[in-house]
């Protein structure tokens, strides 16, 4: 088999690379990556002399070069976007760009090329924002209401991923999963921010009044769930993938970690809010359980102390660009 990862410099994309090649070392791979502020070679190290993988310098809006890899490609697991919610508020530009028309040059080269399967990777925040204390979840059947410029753009981009499979035949999937931690996460993000900044013994930044709720996936996960998907589902299905079965806040998070560290509460920092922030995000993901027999397998408690060792242990990685990373807050405020 040989498969196209398009975004495998990234968080996610290079988690899953490095399960896939460990998993299925007769697989070819080819990343596809543009190494944005987010990309990072660093993150593909430990696999970068494999020789079944091969990674290609690109932009997934050229139609050209994406024309030209995908003739010999058999699967495409499509990763690659701009991926973070507060880069889109201050220029949501690039996300229509790369999120909307880049998922649709890769839809268009593979129905030419005749892949056997495209997997879309969406996010639960397509859907939008829950009330907090109630115990409604999303679910596969749930409407489409995305309320950032990310999620509106990730929207667009699932439309379009299943238009294609009813108008011209491509055989697709999609998950829309939770978010996720774990290694190699860009310190931007909520988690890594929190957990370098206490490396660093720096206070925490939380946004507006913290009771803001996520549902956990740990990054490993997700992967084994990209790979059930693609294993045993049905084309043209879409499957709800998260982790955490109760609700647990941005301020209880920052609590742990302040734990994990033996800190006390002076390190929390309340900041300004995200505009137009969501609430809360739950997922019920009944439907890949009882169709595939998928569920997480790492419990949050564990698994943030261990991203928390991590970290620790690969300053090497994350130091680098945590600069680059709080450039953005400077210019929100958010620090
Ligand atoms: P990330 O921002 O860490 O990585 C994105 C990667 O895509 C980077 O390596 C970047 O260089 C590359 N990229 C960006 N624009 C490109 C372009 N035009 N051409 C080629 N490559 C380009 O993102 P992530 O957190 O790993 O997320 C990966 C995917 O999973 C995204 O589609 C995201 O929407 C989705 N997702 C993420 C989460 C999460 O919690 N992180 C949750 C659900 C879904
Ligand atoms: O410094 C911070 N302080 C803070 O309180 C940061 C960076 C974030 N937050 C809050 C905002 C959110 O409520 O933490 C929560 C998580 O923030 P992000 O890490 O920016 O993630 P989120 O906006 O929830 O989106 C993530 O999950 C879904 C990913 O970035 C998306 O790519 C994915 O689709």
């Amino acid at each position: 088999m040989k498969l196209l990862v398009t975004g495998g410099a990234g968080f996610i994309g290079s988690n899953f690379i490095r399960y896939w090649l460990k998993k299925y070392p007769n697989d070819k791979i080819v990343n596809l990556d543009k190494l944005t502020y987010a990309g990072h070679l660093s993150s593909t190290k430990d696999f970068s002399d494999n020789p079944k993988c091969t990674f290609i310098k690109g932009d997934i809006c050229s139609s050209e070069l994406v024309h030209e890899i995908m003739k010999a490609i058999d699967i495409v697991v499509h990763f690659a976007a701009e991926s973070h919610v507060d880069r889109s508020i201050v220029g949501p530009a690039t996300f229509v760009k790369t999120n909307i028309l880049g998922t649709q040059v890769l839809l268009d080269a593979a129905v030419k090329n005749k892949v056997k399967r495209f997997h879309h990777v969406s996010t639960d925040e397509v859907f939008g924002s829950l009330p907090l204390n109630s115990k409604a979840k999303f679910s596969e059947k749930t409407i489409y209401d995305p309320k950032s410029p990310y999620s509106a753009s990730k929207a667009a981009s699932d439309h379009l991923v299943r238009a294609y499979h009813n108008t011209y035949g491509l055989d697709i999937t999609i998950t829309n999963t939770s978010n996720n931690y774990g290694p190699y996460q860009d310190p931007e993000k909520f988690l890594p921010r929190m957990i370098t900044n206490l490396i660093d013994d720096k206070e925490i930044p939380i946004y507006g009044d913290g009771k803001y709720v996520r549902d956990w996936i740990y990054v490993e996960d997700h992967c084994r769930a990209i790979d059930i998907v693609l294993q045993k589902a049905k084309v043209g299905e879409t499957y709800l993938v998260g982790g955490l079965t109760k609700d647990v806040n941005n301020l209880q998070i920052a609590k742990k970690l302040l734990k994990i560290f033996r800190y006390d509460e002076s390190y929390l920092k309340f900041v300004k809010d995200r505009p137009g922030h969501d609430r809360r995000y739950a997922v019920n993901w009944s439907k890949i359980k009882l169709e595939l027999g998928w569920k997480p397998k790492y419990d949050f408690d564990t698994w943030l102390e261990r991203t928390v060792e991590w970290y620790k242990y690969n300053e090497w990685w994350w130091r680098p660009i945590k600069k680059e990373a709080e450039k953005l807050y400077a210019k929100t405020g958010q620090k």
